[in-house]
């Protein structure tokens, strides 16, 4: 069964049809506890009043040393497919994934890039504008962890401060298990929180998460979207009012000195002795 909500292209598939607010991984390290969409965004929805957001393409930035599984998550939830050849991405490459977001058909952009030093800074001309940055580590590779940071870092030097959505994925979760998985995952865990970005492990060869977590990021794009949107639109609102019905301006009075010398005040306004003379002694 297939959506027919979309006004461009081909409906969207089963799969990609959002209707509950995604859960998150780990309550220990997540963006938002809510297990609802804001109210407000719920009834701009239902009464299908969400401007332009329908039309734009939200921006997801993956970034991580190379070699950790980018290029294979994003594959493995755009085109259900896992390649165990590694090929290096050479600079960057993108996806389009459309989605159908309580009723309203919503896009992400995302962007692959490549984690091979000599392509850095041919990737990083592509983070400006990022809605949500995806740093990805390897769950086997405790190294490719500690720089997250620094991928992290230069990710969000190219954007606005406090505008972005921040994960820390752990990829490979296949090739781990018991006590090993739950040691990287904690010091995942501890980091993100630091980070202040949610954490999810993936597999790409399993699938195991994958969709999930595609699911979780373009919820919350969309709901930032939806709220961002209707404050555009209120406060363009408010500057049309502004314009028909323009502030009284305030009554011009003259300064208080021209009133009093012009004899329009009865009394100085400054307290007498400013007024008084300074008395002359006349000798005589
Ligand atoms: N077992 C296992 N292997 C994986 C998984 N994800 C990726 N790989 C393997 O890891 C290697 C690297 O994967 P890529 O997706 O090409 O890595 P990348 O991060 O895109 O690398 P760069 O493009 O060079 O930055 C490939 O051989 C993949 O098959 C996974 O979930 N499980
Ligand atoms: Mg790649």
């Amino acid at each position: 069964m297939r959506s027919s909500l979309t006004p461009l292209g081909p409906p969207v598939s089963r799969d990609r049809i959002i209707t509950s607010f995604p859960k998150w991984y780990t309550p220990d390290a997540c963006l938002q506890l809510k297990e609802h969409f804001h109210g407000q965004v719920s009834s701009t929805c239902q009464s299908r009043n969400t401007g332009t957001v329908g039309l734009r393409l939200s921006k997801v930035v993956v970034v991580g040393d190379l070699y950790v599984g980018k290029t294979s998550l994003i594959h493995r939830f755009c085109k259900n497919v896992f390649d165990r050849d590694y090929k290096a991405t050479i600079g960057v490459d993108f996806e389009i994934e459309r989605f159908e977001i309580a009723g309203i058909p919503f896009s992400l952009q995302i962007w692959d890039t490549a984690g091979q030093e000599k392509f850095k800074c041919i990737a990083s001309a592509y983070y400006r504008g990022a809605q949500v940055i995806i740093t990805a580590f390897d769950l086997t590779d405790v190294q490719t962890l500690e720089h997250t940071r620094q991928w992290l870092e230069d990710a969000l030097r190219e954007n606005e401060p406090g505008s972005c959505f921040v994960f820390l994925v752990g990829t490979k979760k296949d090739l781990l298990s018991g006590a090993a998985c739950e040691q990287a995952e904690m010091e995942a865990v501890r980091l993100a929180s630091e980070m202040r970005a949610e954490y999810w492990s993936v597999s790409a060869k399993t699938g195991e998460n994958v969709k999930a977590f595609f699911s979780r990021v373009a919820a919350l794009a969309f709901e930032q979207s939806v709220l961002q949107d209707l404050e555009r639109r209120s406060s363009a609102q408010l500057q049309e009012w502004r314009g028909v019905h323009p502030r009284p301006r305030r009554a011009r009075h003259p300064p208080a000195w021209v009133a009093v010398s012009w004899g329009l005040h009865p009394k100085p306004l400054l307290p007498a002795h400013a007024w008084t003379v300074p008395s002359m002694t006349v000798e005589g």
